[in-house]
């Protein structure tokens, strides 16, 4: 049985973890930057590793006892560096906002200029947001989305504001913005203004991975950043990829260690390892794709039942739907709602939104969980039916309770896998 120690020591821990064990069972996840690993990246993510100190990268540590580590590690970069088509990995970011930070000082000097997509327009808080410490360091500038019906972004104010600011890194990426963006044009404006660009692909890198939208490397790109827990089904963590140059990999090396952070958790890159492998799969590339075509599926239903989506729709795995707007329901009620009918997914501001965060226009949701269970277009449909049925007729509980018997029987129907090679 599984966490029997855990059962026969710690009854409240152990409550909680079986609580959220048939909530991920039950429910639908639709939070887009989640995902369910395999029972192979669990069980590395639970191995003995949790207990190695290995300050300092394989071959040169700064404690004993690095034999197994040293391997592990190494296994991570080098099927990293195969996934993504590059020279040098390092796996040891705790997690996405930590491999930015260390990526900013590797390759930055105090008051140096970064720029970045606007939060306001589905860019990260990472990228400059105020109320994050680092804008204390760096100077950001912002681009944001010129027609926020269609996604494009506005290239040329973005040059226009390069062309003045002079940033030294150009930061191409976001955590809630449906389109791909343009990386040519990216990599055109940091040669023009001299400024290396970087790709923050934490929610996509699995798709990229999976060969289902473009690679930033192919364009040019220096950096790609990307947690690997999304997406890329692996173990909540963070990792630095550098295209091919050796000067910056290795700036990168040690500002992650010991700029940054102390020890790797050991057990974490064990199960990057694992689930890298498992992306190299041919399998992973049938699932990347799936993952587009069912939120094409939604994106469909939605246009139908006349729901207004930012950006006109997806072109990858998430939707930005305004609620407030289409429905009369907030963020937060639609997030609330939802959830009592067993469907999971985050509140979320919309372009331009005149409400507060905490109860915004929109909600965010996403395909790669219910994708890993083994929904296709038509479950994926139907899910979208039932979470606008659900929106228009919040006030009837005989409804309600029906759309939710409904999504139980799709979770019986496709458990979550154990497996995915
Ligand atoms: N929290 C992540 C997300 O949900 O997109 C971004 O860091």
């Amino acid at each position: 049985m599984q966490y029997e120690a855990i059962k026969r020591q710690d009854t409240e821990v152990y409550e909680a973890i079986m609580g959220e064990e048939i909530r991920e069972a039950e429910g639908l996840e639709l939070i887009p930057s989640e995902n369910y690993v395999s029972r192979a990246v669990r069980e590395a993510n639970g191995s003995v590793l949790t207990n190695k100190y290995s300050e300092g990268y394989a071959g040169r540590r700064y404690y004993g006892g690095q034999e197994f580590t040293d391997v592990v590690e190494t296994l991570a970069i080098e099927r990293a560096k195969k996934l993504f088509n590059c020279q040098f990995a390092n796996v040891q970011p705790h997690a996405g906002a930590p491999a930015n930070v260390a990526t900013y000082f590797a390759l930055l000097e105090p008051g140096d200029t970064i720029m970045g997509m606007d939060l306001s327009h589905g860019g990260h808080l990472t990228h400059g947001h105020p109320v994050t410490y680092i804008t204390k360091i760096f100077n950001f500038v912002r681009y944001k989305m010129k027609d926020v019906e269609t996604g494009e972004i506005d290239y040329d104010a973005m040059l226009e504001v390069a062309k003045k600011e002079r940033p030294k890194v150009i930061m191409a990426g976001f955590s809630a913005y449906p389109r791909e963006l343009d990386y040519a044009k990216f990599a055109a404006i940091g040669k023009e203004v001299g400024a290396l660009v970087i790709a923050d692909m934490g929610h996509i890198s699995g798709l990229i991975a999976g060969k289902a939208v473009k690679n930033p490397f192919d364009f040019g790109f220096d950096v790609i950043l990307t947690t690997t827990h999304k997406t890329l089904r692996g173990p909540r963590g963070g990792m630095i990829l550098t295209r091919e140059s050796e000067e910056i990999a290795k700036k990168i090396d040690k500002s992650v260690f010991p700029g940054f952070q102390g020890g790797p958790i050991m057990n974490t890159i064990a199960a990057k390892a694992v689930a890298f492998e498992e992306a190299l799969h041919p399998s992973f590339k049938t699932y990347a794709a799936q993952i587009l075509k069912n939120a094409k599926a939604m994106e469909e239903v939605l246009r139908a039942r006349g729901v207004r989506m930012i950006t006109g729709g997806t072109s990858n795995h998430l939707i930005l739907a305004d609620v407030f707007g289409s429905l009369g329901v907030t963020g937060h009620e639609a997030e609330t709602l939802l959830d009592s009918v067993g469907i999971t997914l985050n509140k979320n501001m919309i372009a331009d939104d005149t409400r507060k965060p905490m109860d915004p226009s929109g909600i965010r949701f996403g395909t790669p969980a219910i994708t890993t269970r083994g929904f296709k277009e038509v479950q994926s449909a139907r899910v979208a039916e039932l979470m606008v049925d659900a929106l228009e007729q919040r006030a009837d509980k005989n409804k309600l309770e029906s759309i939710h018997s409904e999504i139980k029987e799709l979770c019986k129907a496709f458990p979550v896998p154990e497996s995915f090679v």
